[in-house]
């Protein structure tokens, strides 16, 4: 099976059965982005006004919600306002590993209600696929459309284990749910690792450790460039430190949408 890269976002919103991935794909169509921003900001301050500032140039706003220390309503009222007012949807980084049952009571319930505002989770398949058939119980029985997951199929942190079998079975596991399942969180494209029978398959891939003037940090995150990753088979560009940390965050946001944009042109011709 052939990778859906090359073809333009319109043509991939046009033709994908996920309503998520399709708002997604045209969202990055009309802001002529695929950054998302990794929000990792400490106070609902900060992150309101991050979210304020580079909204605009944003399709996500990917979150540590836990990370936090003044978690509150109004950090949710702010978030859904801001995502509505720029247009760009919310994936919290909750990285879901455990059984089903427990899943669940997490991504809906407790303290952070995830499910309520976050239209993108990820998860891990170490637990089996029965962590996937909880998230996905819990986006069916709610009836909305707009929630998606995203599978960790690879880390970038140096020593990853996150590699061969297990990120094989991350790519098999996420085509047994095409209706839940939006794609994985990799350095590169991956639908090549295992056999597809489904020809109109088109999962997409978001990139993180993305950094245009770093190599990587004192604890192990090893980054590439827009460049690379797009040339890897990318589609949308998880950048944090080196958008917020920048001297100027709007001046430096706007620079990896103008690479992460003129990458994909590039690649789809
Ligand atoms: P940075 O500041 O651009 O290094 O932030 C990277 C973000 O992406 C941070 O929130 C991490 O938790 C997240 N991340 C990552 O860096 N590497 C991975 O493999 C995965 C997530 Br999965």
């Amino acid at each position: 099976m052939a990778s859906k890269s090359n073809l333009p976002f319109a043509k991939r919103a046009e033709r994908h059965k996920h309503p998520l991935v399709k708002r997604l794909f045209s969202l990055a169509e009309k802001k002529q982005s695929n950054v998302v921003l990794s929000a990792d900001l400490t106070t609902t301050k900060d992150l309101l006004n991050f979210a304020d500032k580079l909204g605009p140039h944003i399709v996500v706003l990917k979150t540590h919600i836990d990370i936090l220390d003044d978690f509150s309503q109004e950090t949710i009222e702010g978030l859904t306002r801001l995502s509505k007012q720029h247009d760009f949807l919310i994936f919290e980084d909750r990285k879901f590993v455990d059984i089903g049952n427990t899943v669940q009571k997490q991504y809906k319930g407790g303290v952070l209600k995830i499910h309520d505002w976050a239209h993108i989770v990820n998860c891990t398949v170490l637990p089996g696929p029965g962590i996937v058939q909880a998230l996905e119980q819990t986006i069916q029985s709610a009836g909305v459309a707009d929630r998606g997951v995203l599978i960790l199929a690879e880390m970038t942190s140096k020593g990853s284990l996150a590699t061969g079998s297990y990120t094989k079975a991350s790519i098999e596991i996420a085509r047994q749910y095409p209706k839940t399942i939006m794609g994985w969180v990799a350095t590169k494209e991956l639908s090549q690792l295992a056999e597809s029978e489904v020809d109109e398959e088109d999962f997409v891939v978001f990139t993180t450790g993305v950094n245009i003037s770093s190599k990587g940090d004192a604890l192990g995150q090893q980054y590439q460039t827009p460049e690379s990753a797009m040339a890897g088979g990318s589609d949308f560009l998880i950048a944090g430190r080196g958008i917020y940390a920048a001297s100027d965050p709007v001046a430096a946001v706007k620079e990896y949408q103008k690479a992460g944009w003129d990458a994909y042109k590039a690649r789809v011709g």
